[in-house]
């Protein structure tokens, strides 16, 4: 995120595309709700009705993948009427021509065809935008999960240059982080294409660097993205696999060639707090202490490096993951480095990036979360970046043109599929599926149907069906519901028994690799003689709301 969590209840319009804030980001929403008390304005572009979509201003319901028409006619609306912030972009950014020239293609009246947002809406949304000062865009998976991915992303960097909203407070561009710890996942080097704070894998000074620092000559090629592991496990390209604190026969897109591969590979070590379903292939399993069991740090969405402290004691053999990664180096024949506790790992990875040198155990303990950049002891935190200029010197405008989606509904698959998160379950599920209170709210699998879709197809509310496409099939309770559209259907991801990734495709976008979750070809089969069984009682919605209190 460019900006922080607490300039968003501060904030006078919030764009929120392509996330279910309410359910996946809690206390965020909580944030957001904050400010639409208070007056700010909210529009929410998502296929789905969300809660967030009731309290909001415009509900702009796009169809699943065409948000490069919607931000490009949003853009085409800024440019035409003038309402470009024309002294910062001279200042601050560059290529703005280019954007200018491909956004004029994108006219309200044609995207409204494509989209299905009204004209209208989109001129509304893209004017009241461009003229409120403290305006943030936040955006999560409706937009990262497709083959698109990356241009989504710039098509929504186009729009934060062209109005100058940037290096200002509560507004900016903001990510919404998913796992407790990616943001520190990804600070740390855990990416085949950086090592840590950014530095780039194929500069060879930085190589020399690490390399130097660690004792270790250092491969001179980088490594292959998740996607592009999972394809090199398929074609014996890639033998063996480490997994550490990731369950991929759950969480991996087009999972059933995924599993064939592992059939295959010679190796497979899990790391991890349980035994979860990729276990089952696994030669050697480490069990790891959990969050609550281990001392180290956590950085949050807004760049924020918090301490974390043990509670309780790992059970049985379970160690913390430092350790358990320090004895592999030992046993690969690594005399050196010698850490005593995580604080001294840390300090290193202060002493090789800028960004973080500032930041110690030790003063985190003195201070409370430090964000990043903070390049010297006595810097502070920063609260939001690219103040007083952008970071890069000019920020960079990139056009980009509309792809479809790798796969389009056709009379064999004639529905679209969407996939994702509910409030009540965690990813691979592997931890809140042991809580019972959570396993009685959410027991099992659904898939979301619109009530004119389940009409045509003779369906009732909750019975079984066995959802297919390309790639499988995948039985689950139909949940008639009007939350998606006419056409699409909606399904979480988190439930073993009824795996929802034997669906998905694993093509990738073509910069990050993301598969795309977010759509895919697909239609429904009832199964003749299920006896009906509601899903949801009507309590969902009701939960959803009491978890953003104001
Ligand atoms: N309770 C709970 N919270 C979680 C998680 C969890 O599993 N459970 N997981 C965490 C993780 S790892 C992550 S990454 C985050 C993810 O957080 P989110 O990204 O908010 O979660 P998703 O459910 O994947 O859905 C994103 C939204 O994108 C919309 N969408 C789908 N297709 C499109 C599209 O083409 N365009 C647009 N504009 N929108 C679209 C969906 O309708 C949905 O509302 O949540 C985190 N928080
Ligand atoms: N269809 C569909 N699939 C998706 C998505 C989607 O929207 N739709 N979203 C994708 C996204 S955004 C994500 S992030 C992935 C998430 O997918 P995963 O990362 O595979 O799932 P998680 O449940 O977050 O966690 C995986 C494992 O981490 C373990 N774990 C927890 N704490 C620790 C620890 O301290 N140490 C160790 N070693 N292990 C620990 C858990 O027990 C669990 O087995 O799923 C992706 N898959
Ligand atoms: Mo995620």
């Amino acid at each position: 995120m460019t900006n922080s969590i607490p300039e968003i209840r501060d904030a006078d319009f919030l764009f929120v595309t392509g996330s279910n804030t309410t359910e996946a980001h809690p206390i965020i929403a909580m944030e957001m709700k904050r400010a639409v008390r208070r007056g700010a304005k909210l529009a929410v572009a998502d296929p789905r009705s969300i809660w967030l979509t009731e309290i909001a201003d415009w509900h702009m319901q796009l169809a699943p993948g065409t948000d490069v028409w919607l931000l490009n006619a949003m853009a085409n609306v800024i440019v035409s009427e003038g309402l470009e912030d024309r002294a910062w972009m001279e200042a601050n950014a560059e290529g703005f021509d280019a954007v200018r020239e491909t956004v004029l293609r994108y006219p309200p009246e044609e995207a409204e065809k494509v989209t299905g947002v009204p004209a209208e809406m989109i001129r509304e949304v893209a004017r009241a935008y461009a003229k409120t000062r403290k305006a943030g865009i936040y955006y999560t998976l409706g937009i990262t999960e497709h083959t698109t991915g990356t241009d989504n992303v710039y098509a929504l960097s186009n729009l934060v240059l062209m109005t100058g909203h940037l290096g200002i407070r509560s507004a900016g561009m903001n990510p919404l982080r998913g796992q407790n710890n990616v943001q520190g996942a990804n600070d740390s080097g855990a990416t085949p294409v950086f090592y840590p704070g950014y530095q780039l894998a194929e500069d060879p000074a930085v190589r020399e660097k690490f390399g130097r620092a660690w004792g270790v000559e250092q491969s001179s090629t980088t490594g292959l993205n998740l996607n592009e592991m999972m394809k090199a496990m398929g074609d014996g390209r890639l033998r063996g696999m480490y997994l550490m604190g990731e369950d991929i026969v759950i969480s991996e897109p087009n999972v059933g060639r995924v599993e064939e591969a592992l059939n295959q590979i010679e190796f497979l070590a899990v790391q991890d707090i349980f035994f979860n379903e990729s276990c089952r292939w696994a030669d050697v399993i480490l069990p790891a202490a959990c969050f609550a069991e281990k001392d180290g740090v956590f950085t949050n969405s807004d760049r924020r490096v918090q301490r974390v402290r043990k509670g309780v004691d790992a059970p049985g053999q379970a160690r913390p993951d430092w350790e358990i990664l320090l004895d592999v180096m030992r046993r690969a024949g690594l005399e050196q480095p010698d850490y005593q506790d995580v604080g001294e790992v840390y300090a290193e990875m202060a002493a090789l990036s800028d960004k973080f040198s500032g930041i110690s155990h030790q003063r985190i303990d003195d201070e409370g979360g430090l964000q990043w950049p903070v390049p010297t002891p006595d810097s502070p935190s920063t609260e939001y970046l690219h103040k007083g200029g952008v970071l890069r010197g000019k920020g960079l405008f990139v056009a980009v043109d509309f792809r479809p989606p790798f796969e389009l509904a056709d009379p064999e698959f004639p529905l679209v599929l969407s996939t994702g998160r509910t409030l009540y379950h965690y990813n691979a599920a592997t931890q809140t599926r042991r809580s019972e209170g959570l396993s009685t709210k959410q027991p099992e699998s659904f898939v979301e149907v619109h009530r004119r879709d389940a009409r045509r197809l003779g369906l009732e509310d909750g019975q079984l069906v066995d959802v297919v496409s390309r790639r499988g099939r995948v039985r689950c309770r139909a949940m008639v519901s009007r939350q998606v559209r006419r056409g699409a259907i909606w399904m979480p991801f988190h439930f073993p028994e009824s795996k929802t990734n034997y669906l998905t495709t694993d093509a990738g976008d073509a910069v990050t690799g993301t598969g795309e979750y977010k759509v895919c070809a697909a239609r429904i089969e009832p199964v003749a003689g299920s006896e009906a069984k509601r899903v949801f009682p009507g309590a969902y919605a009701a939960d959803v709301q009491q978890n953003t209190p104001s």
